[in-house]
């Protein structure tokens, strides 16, 4: 089973849009559920389900297990995301947890919210080898 979610960060002066699109396969996500959540939590799709967004940070838990943020606190994916606006250009660096290989993130660009692009064409990505994490730099 593989379930698509998606996430939406947005730059402050509105000219650059990036989005992840994310999917899951099998036993990391839920392992990680079951590490944060209560047993009464899991069984709440609108606590611990993959769009269920706890914390109010507006990143859905599977972003949050991807870039190994804590759903439960609303101030863990602002240090993470570092969102800014360089030269012009809107530009996102995270970290990112290697041991999530059943989350395939996908950087999307739109410059409409109704176009999105993604790839080497329309944004360039550069990644840090940290051992467990690495560290993603996205820019449109
Ligand atoms: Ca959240």
């Amino acid at each position: 089973m593989a379930i698509a979610e998606n996430a939406i960060a947005r730059s402050s002066d509105g000219n650059g849009v990036v989005a992840w699109t994310g999917s899951f396969n099998n036993l990391p996500w839920e392992y990680w559920r079951s590490v944060n959540f209560t047993s009464g939590e899991l069984t709440d799709t609108n606590i611990s389900g993959t769009t269920a967004d706890p914390d109010g940070d507006r990143i859905p838990n599977l972003l949050e297990y991807a870039l190994g943020t804590n759903p439960k606190s609303v101030n863990s994916w602002l240090a993470l995301m570092q969102p800014r606006v360089e030269a012009g250009y809107f530009k996102i660096t995270f970290t990112r947890v290697k041991s999530a290989v059943d989350v395939v993130l996908t950087a999307e660009v739109s410059s409409d919210l109704a176009i999105w692009n993604s790839g080497p064409a329309y944004l360039e990505t550069t990644m840090v080898d940290n051992g467990s994490t690495e560290t993603v730099t996205v820019r449109d």
